[in-house]
């Protein structure tokens, strides 16, 4: 059978923040799955590549096309607000973030998003050719559609980026990163009890922990059954790029033994890692 096809969405994302007439500032950041090639600090000029593997398979001559692109767009960005704040009603600070991608899909396809936020709520997106306005978005936003839309240069050069640039970028850096991006790295598991959380009841916890890449499945077991109880927690971080994730199950004293942690994941292969409760355990 085929492979099963690992995706690798890329996210490029832009927070600008509008305090007050003159003080503003815009950052932006890019994802390719859960790794972060790229940074873009409002003090500097050029993107920064966080990756050895971030120029992708892109030569230095389409990047400095691309770096030129960012710069008109982040300063025309920044005026085109100021010129729309006198058009909508409400006052400073802004708050306007923009996010844009696309994700390589099987037999050669891509799709490709963009949209923005205003004040935290989605205002419009790009839809084929031209902009349109969000669901819900408060009916001025229309006036601000209708002007982007007159801008034809601006929206060609929108779906050149999205349509031809960013899934090149992505096919490249999907070759290029290829062995930071398949990185596997095995969980461990240990079974604890955490605070009990009342007479006679134990808090069973399964923390995993060590685990690469993020997706994982971890349930609490009677036997060949899931246990309905079972508490997934957050799955957090650790310092050395991998993640750790606690499970956890509420049951009386007395049902405690015959269960078992059973943990999911790709880096296991089939095998998965079960851990048996030891209803003679102490704590
Ligand atoms: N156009 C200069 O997004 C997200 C990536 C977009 C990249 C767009 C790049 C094109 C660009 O920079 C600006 O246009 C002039 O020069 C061009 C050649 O360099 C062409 O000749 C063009 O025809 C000519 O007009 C242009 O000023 C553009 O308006 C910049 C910003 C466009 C834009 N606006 C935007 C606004 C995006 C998201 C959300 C919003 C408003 C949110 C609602 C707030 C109230």
């Amino acid at each position: 059978s085929p492979a099963p096809h690992k995706s690798f969405p890329f996210r490029g994302l832009q927070i600008s923040s509008f305090a007050n007439r003159s003080w503003t500032r815009t950052d932006g950041l890019a994802w390719l799955g859960e790794l972060q090639p790229y940074t873009w600090r409002n003090e500097s000029n050029t993107i920064g590549f966080l990756k050895p593997w971030s120029r992708g398979t892109f030569s230095d001559q389409q990047w400095e096309q691309l770096q030129h692109t960012f710069l008109v767009y982040r300063s025309s960005f920044t005026r085109d607000i100021w010129e729309f704040v006198k058009m909508l009603p409400g006052d400073y600070p802004l708050e306007i973030q923009v996010s844009g991608g696309c994700e390589l899909l099987p037999r050669n396809i891509s799709e490709s998003f963009l949209r923005a936020a205003f004040q935290g709520k989605d205002v419009l997106s790009f839809q084929g050719m031209s902009w349109a306005s969000a669901p819900d978005a408060p009916p001025l936003i229309e006036e601000v559609i209708k002007v982007l839309n007159q801008d034809q240069g601006t929206k060609e050069t929108v779906h050149w980026l999205l349509h031809d640039i960013c899934p090149e970028l992505v096919r490249g850096l999907l070759q290029t990163g290829k062995s930071e991006l398949e990185k596997q790295v095995k969980p461990e598991a240990w079974l604890c009890s955490g605070h009990s959380p009342g007479p006679g009841r134990l808090l069973l916890v399964c923390h995993v922990s060590g685990f690469y890449p993020k997706p994982v499945r971890v349930m609490w077991m009677r036997g060949e059954q899931e246990e309905p109880g079972t508490r997934q927690g957050d799955v957090m971080p650790n310092a050395d790029s991998t993640w750790y994730l606690p499970v956890t199950l509420n049951v009386s004293a007395g049902e405690a033994a015959g269960l078992s942690c059973r943990v999911k994941h790709s880096s296991l292969g089939d095998q998965n890692i079960i851990l048996y409760w030891d209803g003679n355990r102490v704590s």
